[in-house]
Order: C-alpha cells, then structure tokens, then sequence
C-alpha cells in the first residue's frame, strides 16, 4: 500500500498538535481509502489517520457524536481525540489529519472459522441495537454509497472513456460479465433507513489480540441512516469469503454464513422486521456484484482505491482481481441460493 504520506512535510505539526511533535508514524492496517498510523506518544500509543479527500472534514463530528452513544450504552468504541486546543482535526496540506483511542486488537482480512463469523455477527448487531432509536442528523451525507444503478453507469462510462488504455481488452470482458450479473439481481424492497457503520467489512472489525472474540467496529467515516439489508449484505458478501478480497479462490462459504447470520440474529433478532431480513440473501448479491463494477471500473480509472505494488505491477492489475473476487463469490453464492435463504430463515423465524 502507498504510504507516502508518512513523509508528508505537514505531518509533523500534525503530531504537535496533539501533543506528540518527534513522534514516528509507524503505517497500520489495510485500508483501501484512508492512511492510517500507529504513534507512540507522551500520553502512550494513539491512531492518526489522514482522511481521503472523499470525506468531509465533519464527518469528525458524526463520529464524536455516534461514538458518544456508543459509550455511553457500555460499547468499546475507539473515540476521536482533541488536539491541544481541543480541536477533532487538524488540516495541514491540504488534507485533514485527525487521532483516535488505540485499542489493542488486530483487523482480519479474512474470517478463520465459524466461532470468528459468529463473533463478528454478535458485534454488529450489537452495534447496530445500541443505535437504534437515536436520533442523529450525519453533517456528513455521501449521496449514492449503494445505488447500484450509479456504480453501474460508472463502469459503462469508464469503458466508454477508457478504450486505448493498457489493459482494456483483459478488462473488458470481466466488465460485461459484471453487467450481464447485475442485469439478473433481485429487486430489492425498500426500507426505511437505519444507522448503520456503512461498510462492515471483515477488516472494520476489531477482534482480540488472539483472534477469538470481536471486539469493536473500527473505520467510522461511513456512518449513514441506510437500509439494514444492504449494510448486512455488505457485511456478509466481505465474511463468507473465506479467500479475502484479493485472493484468487474466492467462494461463499455457506458455513460462516450460518454462524454470522445467527450471532446477528441472536442480538438483533428482536428489532430487524421480516422485509429486512427476507432481503439480506438478495443484498448480499447485491453487493457483491456492485463492488465488483466498482473495483473493475477502477482497473481502467486507476484513481480510487489503494492498491499493493509489492505485488502487481499496477493499480489495474490489483483492481481487476478484487472484481474477479467479487464475482466468483457471488457466483458461488448464486449457486447456494436457497440454501442461504433457508439459513437466514430458520435464525430469524425458527
Ligand atoms: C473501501 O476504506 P476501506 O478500505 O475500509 C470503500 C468501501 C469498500 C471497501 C472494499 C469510502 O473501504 O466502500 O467496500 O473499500 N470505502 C469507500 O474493501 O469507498
Ligand atoms: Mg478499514
């Protein structure tokens, strides 16, 4: 992952502003959008992330104020800290640089076994019961996170725009197959909104050192008011693919499925209505083919999400893997259809 910001010639007014100026960023985590550090401090070891222009500097207050809640219901959180003038961020070249509570943990890339998938199904849920009923209006509104229609229209425009790039014609057939899928995908009912974390993926959970129990939803530039199904959906296309995101044997596997489908329900089984719940198996195709049109029409874009360059050679290469992932999950899914479906009804109405 490219880390070039730990050079960065405003990170060091950064760290002073939170009481940490000769601290040494040491780079943490694989996420694809923000750059995040560990630093050891004074006052001990703290996060610091360097948010993606994609983000409004005010989503800072969402996360104060989500998080308040949070903690305030007994929920481990990690939780925004102030700088010495008791600002939540900092701006220095041009980007917005902010700190969170370290919380001693280790982000998956991938589920191990059932007792992980139940774990992470528990945490969620709990996350999302401890939300439920408040009332919070986001300063921070990102419009379209899961209008599938847009992501698709953003694969035909990069095809459209793209033609003489390098890798077109690898792309390119990947690109129909992902369009011909999504021609197929159920329509989904819709729901009123939730709070929800916005992008539950594997690696937004925090699990203990040792790997047993999920701890905490770290990652919480996302919070939004959104339909639960697709906020489950897109946890659960991330979980049951025990291959990760970039690996090359991508299946779902109808085993975590069943372990996080009923640690969820077992929390939240009291409050998510039957339309909810009926469309969590169709959102969670959903989501697989949508993040798929989203990786491959950065494999032509090259300008979205981070990529390895220890090992490919460019952005395309990674993001063309990531969309081939994404399908032959929800290829495998798709053949396991009702199987899935009788798996999220005997832990809802069993
Ligand atoms: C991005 O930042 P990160 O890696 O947690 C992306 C999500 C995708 C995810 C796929 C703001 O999340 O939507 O599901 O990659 N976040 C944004 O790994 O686009
Ligand atoms: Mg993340």
């Amino acid at each position: 992952m490219s880390n070039d910001a730990a050079c960065a010639p405003g990170l060091q007014s950064v760290l002073a502003a939170y009481g940490a100026a000769g601290g040494a960023p040491v780079p943490l985590g694989a996420g694809l959008i923000n750059q995040t550090y560990a630093v050891d401090g004074p006052q001990g070891r703290f996060v610091l992330q360097r948010l993606h222009p994609v983000f409004r500097p005010e989503v800072n207050l969402d996360i104060d104020a989500v998080t308040d809640h949070l903690a305030a219901r007994g929920l481990l959180t990690p939780r925004l800290l102030h700088t010495v003038d008791g600002a939540l961020w900092v701006e220095a070249d041009g980007a917005v640089w902010r700190a969170l509570t370290w919380i001693d943990g280790t982000a998956l890339e991938r589920l191990g076994n059932a007792g992980q998938a139940r774990e992470a199904g528990l945490a969620l849920a709990r996350f999302h019961r401890a939300l439920d009923g408040l009332e919070y209006r986001f300063r921070s509104v990102r419009l379209g996170v899961h209008d599938t229609a847009r992501h698709l229209a953003g694969l035909r425009e990069a095809l459209a725009r793209h033609g003489g790039h390098r890798r077109y014609s690898a792309v390119e057939p990947l690109a129909r197959r992902i369009l011909e899928a999504a021609a197929g995908l159920p329509v989904l009912p819709a729901v009123p909104g939730r709070i929800v974390h916005g992008d539950p993926k594997i690696g937004n959970i925090l699990f203990s050192p040792d790997g047993q129990r999920a701890l905490c939803l770290i990652d919480l530039d996302t919070l939004a008011h959104m339909p639960l199904p697709l906020e489950l959906g897109d946890a659960f296309r991330s979980w049951c693919n025990p291959a990760g995101e970039d690996g090359s044997r991508a299946f779902f596997s109808l085993e975590l499925f069943r372990a996080a489908v009923a640690g969820y329900a077992a929390v939240a089984g009291g409050f998510v209505t039957g339309t909810e719940w009926r469309s969590i198996v169709g959102a969670t195709l959903t989501i697989y083919v949508e993040l798929a049109a989203r990786f491959c029409a950065d494999a032509l874009n090259e300008s979205y999400f981070g990529w390895n360059a220890q090992r490919f050679p460019g952005a395309s290469e990674h993001n063309q893997l990531r969309a081939e992932s994404q399908m032959a999950a929800a290829e495998s899914l798709l053949a396991q259809l009702d199987a899935a479906g009788a798996v999220v009804r005997a832990a809802f109405a069993g």
